[in-house]
């Protein structure tokens, strides 16, 4: 398997504000997401203050604490966090697309970007190599936010 995972750019989180909106479902997973996310913001400069974290019960409710935090302009940024695992129904499914389509509508709406860190794996082998494994998808996240947080630093 091979990721094409971007570049990082080389910002300045100093003045950046994030949210952190995180599942509580699979927790160890989305705790591992929330550490890499947290230790790649603090390396780019951001101070611990200027980040808050909410957890809520399940990627499922994420999209409400998201756009609440977005509301408040406080943010440059809002990072989901999530781990949906595939199960015997289709719920999974329907979790992973309706969360993905409302968090880009909250970023519309607000003008405050969103990254969809809600991981949607088969089993939980895929889930530790995202997670805690090569593939580094936290970090991934926290950089795409560094990045977007500037976007809207200069454009809102
Ligand atoms: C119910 C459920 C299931 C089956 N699977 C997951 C999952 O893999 N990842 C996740 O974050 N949440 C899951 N949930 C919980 C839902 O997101 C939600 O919290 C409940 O359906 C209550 O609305």
């Amino acid at each position: 398997m091979s990721f094409h995972a971007p570049e990082p750019l080389k910002i300045d989180g100093s003045e950046l504000y994030f949210g952190i909106v995180a599942a509580r479902y699979n927790g160890a997973y989305v705790d591992a997401l929330i550490e890499r996310v947290s230790a790649v913001l603090k390396e780019a400069g951001v101070p611990r203050a200027n980040v808050r974290l909410e957890r809520v019960p399940g990627s499922n409710e994420i999209p409400y604490l998201a756009t609440m935090m977005a509301a408040t302009r406080q943010y440059d940024c809002i990072i989901a966090l999530g781990v949906i695992i595939r199960g015997g129904t289709a719920h999974d499914e329907v979790i992973a697309h309706s969360t993905a389509s409302i968090l880009h509508r909250v970023a519309m709406q607000t003008e405050c970007p969103v990254i969809n860190g809600i991981l949607t794996v088969n089993n939980t082998e895929q889930a530790e190599e995202r997670v805690n494994g090569h593939a580094d998808r936290g970090g991934e996240f926290a950089r795409a936010a560094l990045e977007m947080a500037r976007h809207k630093v200069n454009y809102v």
